[in-house]
Parts: structure tokens; sequence; C-alpha cells
């Protein structure tokens, strides 16, 4: 008997549902009437999703475009370049530049990348975001490094809004208890750019009685996308992607569909991580999703902030979110500990399944 094949992923295609919008430019109102249907939507969001787009989010336009510059300037660069330039990936650090690898155990993809640990800013450093170790190696480290800086302190600005709103929203006692694990001095979080280049078109095979006498109109040329950036969660908090206007994007919903979702350099997409998801005794889901590529004229260009507790920070089910009608899904855990656990298992894995209760 023949295996059934499922169809190759199409990109733009597919099911498409209305993608939560939320709009912060009231994000600083404190009148309840406004409050209140903002931090509803947002808890909604991550309860059936746990994505959304945000708009008019305040990060000032430069901040934004100088990162972009700075980011296609070092994928512009020759290979040994970014490989001197980023530093390589190395065998026990993820951080650093990165062609095609994603992680330690075998996962691959149709991309390269720059991952980068952050530090908060002590108060008056403003250019010492990203760990020194990796900014030295950067190339035009000033230039990079203030960009790149700018930009996280702006857009961990936002995910702390985000993230207070959804402490209002869950009614918590607390309400700053997400955002004071991403506000932490010594928060694990990073920051990434990913580069998406095209594929190059390739011609359909031609059928085996074709000439180039034949009358018949010239095949189309099309591809078939392949995986920029394989199926999976992020494990952090939260995570704020920026990209420019190339497609690629898709999430996948609760039933298992794929949604594309249409690229908008104007936007913020929020993914709720893993760390969330076990705070919220599995109430918020952290959404898989993964990217795709074809044969467009541009390349994709994303950067990614990744909010995450310190390494020695205890992430367990807020006890509001526990009742004996929702007993404790998770085992406490530090971080560290899962952190590690993801690094052992492959991208696609469900990572969280290993701190189950039952
Ligand atoms: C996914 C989210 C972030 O990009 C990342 C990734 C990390 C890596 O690329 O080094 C991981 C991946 C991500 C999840 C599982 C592990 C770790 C690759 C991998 C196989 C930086 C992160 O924190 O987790």
């Amino acid at each position: 008997t023949k295996k059934k094949r499922s169809p190759p992923p199409q990109l733009g295609v597919g099911i498409n549902i209305n993608i939560p919008t939320i709009d912060l430019s009231c994000v600083d109102d404190h009148d309840h009437e406004i409050r209140s249907p903002l931090y509803r939507k947002i808890v909604q969001a991550c309860e059936e999703y746990g994505f959304f787009k945000v708009v008019n989010h305040g990060v000032p336009k430069e901040v934004i475009s100088t990162m972009e510059y700075q980011g296609n300037g070092f994928f512009t660069k020759t290979l040994s370049e970014k490989q001197q330039a980023g530093g390589r990936a190395a065998a026990t650090s993820p951080f650093g530049y990165g062609c095609k690898s994603i992680g330690f155990n075998g996962d691959t993809g149709e991309l390269e990348y720059l991952l980068l640990p952050t530090t908060n800013p002590p108060p008056h450093d403003s250019c010492s975001s990203i760990s020194s170790d990796i900014s030295q190696l950067i190339s035009s480290p000033n230039n990079f490094r203030c960009a790149v800086n700018d930009y996280i302190e702006a857009v961990r600005e936002v995910a702390c809004e985000i993230l207070d709103l959804l402490g209002e929203g869950l009614g918590v006692q607390n309400k700053s208890v997400f955002s004071k694990l991403i506000r932490d001095v010594q928060s694990d979080s990073c920051f990434r750019l990913n580069h998406y280049p095209p594929l190059k078109q390739q011609q359909q095979p031609q059928p085996p009685n074709y000439s180039i006498l034949s009358t018949s109109p010239n095949p189309k040329p099309t591809t078939t996308p392949r995986m920029g950036f394989g199926e999976h969660s992020d494990p952090q908090i939260l995570t704020i992607l920026r990209s420019n206007d190339v497609e690629g994007l898709q999430i996948c919903t609760r039933d298992g569909l794929w949604v594309p979702v249409p690229p908008d350099p104007s936007e913020f997409c929020v993914f709720v991580g893993d760390a969330l998801q076990a705070m919220t005794n599995g109430r918020f889901v952290s959404v898989r999703h993964r990217v795709l590529v074809a044969s467009s004229v541009k390349s994709r260009m994303s950067m990614m902030y990744f909010g995450a507790p310190s390494l020695n920070a205890w992430i367990s089910p807020l006890p509001e979110l526990v009742s004996p009608r929702k007993p404790f899904l998770y085992n406490p855990f530090t971080w560290s500990e899962f952190k590690k656990t993801a690094y052992s298992l492959r991208l696609g894995d469900s990572r969280l399944d290993f701190f189950k209760t039952h």
C-alpha cells in the first residue's frame, strides 16, 4: 500500500482567521472603561491562539529603521566576515552568527541568523545591553551595539506593558508578576535577527514530449516553499517579533491548522512562550509557529526580542490560577533547568510535557 503524503506546505495560502490585533495607543490611560476592554481582548487572544498583533506600540520609527539598516548591513557581509564579526555559533554556545543550523541536535532551516544575549542596562550606560563578549566581536560595534540597545530597550518596554495588562486581565494579586521577571537585571532575555534569502526559481520538470517547437505556453516557474524555521514554540515568557514586508510566518491554531500571518513592518507580532503557559497553569498557550521561504525577489528579515526570566528564577503556576477544578498542571522549575531541557531536545519537541504533574 502506498503511504499517503501530506501536501507540501504553501506560503500565504491556508485558512484565514481574524488575527487578534491590539491597539496599544491607550495603554497609559488609567480609566477602567478604556483599560478593561483592552486587557480582556489580550487575555482572550492569549487563551485562544497564544498570539496577537500589536499596533500603535509607540516604538519610534527611527529606532526600528536603524536596527533594520544595521541588520541588513550585517547580512550583506561575506560569510567569513559574518563569522568573524558575529562570532560563530560555537559548539557550546548558541550565541553568535549561525547559518542553516539551529540548536545542537541536528535541526536545520533555510536561514542565517545572529543570536545575541542581552543584559538589562545599568542606569548610566546607554550602550550596554548586549553582553560585551559578543558585542566586541561585532564590527562597527558602536553603531550596531547602539542600534540593538535602543531597539531592545524600547521593545522590552512594550513587552512589559503587555505583561502588565495580562496580569491585570488575569486578576492576579501582583499585576507586575510577569513583567518583573524580564525587568530583572539578571534577565536571560535574548535578541535574534533572522535572514531568509529567497529560493532560486526552479522550472517545473517538463513533460517528456516537450520540445522547444511545442506550441504549449511556457510552463509557469514555480518553486515549492522550503522550511525557513521549523515548527516550534518559544521557551521564554513572551516574544516580540518585527519583520520587513516579506511573508513567510505561519502560526498553528489549537485545531492544528496553519494560518499565514501577513507581514506588516509597522506592527509587532507577540507570541506567548512556554514559561508563560506554565505560569498561567495552561490557561495561555505557547503558540507553535514556523517560517516558510519561497522564491520572492526579496529576503525576509525579522528581529525578535525574547523576554526571559533570570537563570535562577523559579517558574510555577500562579496560586490564583490553581483551584481544585484546575489543579497544578506543571511542577515548578528554574528557568535554567528549562533551558537545559530545551537545548537537549529537538526544535519541534513539546518540552513543557517533561514538567507536567501527571
Ligand atoms: C526558539 C526561540 C529562540 O529563537 C531560541 C531558539 C534556540 C536556538 O536557536 O538556539 C532553540 C529553540 C529556540 C528552541 C529549542 C532549542 C533552543 C534551538 C533548539 C533546538 C534562541 C530559544 O531560546 O529557543
